[in-house]
């Protein structure tokens, strides 16, 4: 297994509009993310990933790039951004960005210029002319009378992926919002212009880039129709698509000529396409952000819930363990688009053991961890009353989609919604947790008071300490980074594997339930590196997480 710095590294990822605001306006900057990079650093990470900052309307909070070589006003200018990037870089903090290729805004001069259909720009994204005839079973979406969309597919967000562009006269395709139309990835102008990005950042001494829906970016000749019974019509024809990989390894030869780090970001992967993205000798991608350990409580439609097993989880993350060979993986429990990982993975009755027991599991296993912002204090969901909390583009089109009432689904809503993820980082016990003076771009959870940094910094048994500790344990042995896996228990409530390199072997012994139960594995010459209660027992206890090695 060849070794590399971001193999070893722990990443810390800031979504800055929620981060800390500097300026009042109730929005997180980046003169905000300055004043907390002695918090980052003590956590003993490695390196940042920064979501998008680049200038942009915020349809989809950054994610519709109206340009990409400007910092939006909103989070500050290009001179802010510059000292954060030192601050960081001084303290050996590595910088990733968000690199958003698939699409641009709406606003994007490149879009602006496409409409017109003639000259270089005409092609930068996919136009066509709407379907002549109404004997279709799919539903029509702004557009002329007579004109139902060139095809069936339908967007992440909900809805017909093709809006109508009056000033063209013709659809245009978007999988996400209608203000994010999609680049025509097959124009080389449009790969051209996306290295010009690469190389405008790399130049200005960035580390790598995280690269979002970074699989769905080749769509296929003609574009066909989808099967309506797909539960998102059209998926397998973008999905994985069959250019994706000529272009993925198009932009290595920038990334690989600046030593910078990617990570693919790719809803829909196996590990058998994940281990062809990833393979080195391929030169695609260094690691993949994959969805199966977030799909297993996903079910259709949307609004009803569905409980995940245990089994289901060791299953996935086993099969990545070790299917992967000799590619690499991000680790994570969530992001900016997942509800808290407490609330979902692990007890808000025993939140700070089972915070302890989800951050034992990423800095124990193979891969890469991506620790997502308020993770490492343990913060949870938001309990969401009234649709007028929500902010997210996602769930809102998802319920106008659906044609339910906010109190239909409120239940799904409070256990989906990418907000729970968006509420402010809680600094401390005051007003908006610090976060903002001002009134936030959205509402800071109640339990801020309970849940904050300021009082776990100087708590020994704080989840935020006990994530320190994780990360220097993972850091000291490198049977933690580049160890086989084998899982050696697969009787629930408990997971337990074992990592083994040369006469190195560390045991995580893991249990995920609110009762005590039977350590089910012998552990004789081994020591006890570390658990997440203050002493010790021969039983586990409720959410109890130990390491056990032995060199
Ligand atoms: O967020 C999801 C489910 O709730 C995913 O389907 C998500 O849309 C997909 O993983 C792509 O996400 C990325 O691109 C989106 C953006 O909205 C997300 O925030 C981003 O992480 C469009 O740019």
């Amino acid at each position: 297994m060849g070794r590399n710095w971001w193999k070893e590294a722990v990443f810390y990822q800031v979504y800055p509009r929620s981060f800390k605001d500097s300026r009042g306006d109730g929005v997180g900057d980046i003169p905000g993310i300055i004043q907390k990079i002695d918090y980052i650093e003590k956590l003993g990470v490695d390196a940042v990933w920064l979501n998008p900052v680049y200038n942009s309307p915020q349809a989809d909070n950054g994610y519709d790039v109206r340009n990409y070589r400007k910092i939006d006003p909103e989070f500050g200018d290009m001179e802010d951004w510059a000292e954060l990037r030192d601050e960081l870089h001084s303290r050996g903090i590595k910088l990733v960005m968000d690199l958003v290729a698939n699409h641009t805004s709406d606003e994007h001069r490149w879009f602006q210029k496409s409409r017109n259909r003639d000259g270089k720009y005409t092609d930068y994204y996919f136009w066509r002319e709407g379907r002549n005839t109404k004997n279709t079973d799919y539903e029509s979406s702004r557009g002329p009378e007579d004109e139902v969309p060139p095809n069936n597919w339908e967007s992440f967000f909900g809805g017909p992926a093709w809006s109508y562009d009056q000033e063209r006269g013709e659809w245009y395709l978007h999988l996400f919002d209608p203000k994010q139309p999609d680049l025509n990835w097959r124009n080389p102008d449009v790969r051209e212009e996306i290295k010009g990005v690469m190389r405008f950042w790399l130049e200005k001494d960035v580390d790598g880039f995280r690269m979002d829906a970074i699989n769905v970016i080749s769509k296929p000749e003609g574009l066909p129709d989808g099967d309506a019974e797909e539960e998102q019509t059209g998926l397998k024809h973008y999905m994985n698509g069959p250019e994706v990989h000529e272009y993925l390894h198009e932009l290595s030869k920038v990334s690989k000529r600046y030593g910078a780090v990617t990570v693919g970001e790719m809803s829909t992967l196996n590990v058998e396409q994940a281990r062809k993205y990833t393979r080195p000798d391929r030169d695609e991608l260094d690691m993949v952000f994959h969805f199966e350990h977030m799909d297993i409580d996903h079910t259709e439609p949307w609004w009803k819930l569905k409980e995940w097993e245990l089994s289901d989880l060791k299953k996935v993350l086993g099969r990545w363990q070790n299917g992967l060979e000799k590619g690499w993986e991000g680790l994570y429990w969530g992001n900016h688009d997942q509800p808290r990982p407490v609330s979902r993975f692990g007890s808000e009755d025993y939140r700070a053991e089972s915070a302890k027991l989800l951050a034992t599991i990423q800095m124990t296993l193979k891969g890469t961890p991506f620790v997502y912002q308020g993770e490492e204090i343990g913060m949870t969901n938001f309990p969401f009353e009234r649709q007028d909390q929500l902010r997210d583009v996602e769930m809102l089109r998802k319920i106008e989609v659906s044609g339910k009432s906010f109190e239909e689904v409120a239940e799904a809503v409070n256990y989906r919604t990418r907000d729970n993820a968006r509420t402010p980082m809680q600094w401390n016990r005051e007003e908006n947790a610090g976060f903002t003076p001002g009134t936030p771009w959205i509402e800071v959870n109640p339990n801020h008071a309970e849940i904050n940094a300021e009082s776990q910094l100087n708590d020994p048994g704080s989840v935020f300490n006990h994530y320190r500790e994780l990360i220097q344990i993972r850091k000291n042995n490198p049977v933690l980074i580049y160890g086989s896996y084998n899982e050696i228990s697969t009787e629930n409530p408990v997971y337990v594997y074992r990592r083994r390199l040369e006469d190195a072997e560390a045991v995580t012994v893991l249990n995920f339930s609110s009762s005590e139960t039977r350590q089910p594995v012998d552990v004789e010459g081994f020591e006890l590196l570390t658990n997440n209660y203050s002493d010790e027992n021969s039983k586990l206890r409720p959410y109890e997480a130990r390491i056990y090695l032995k060199d």
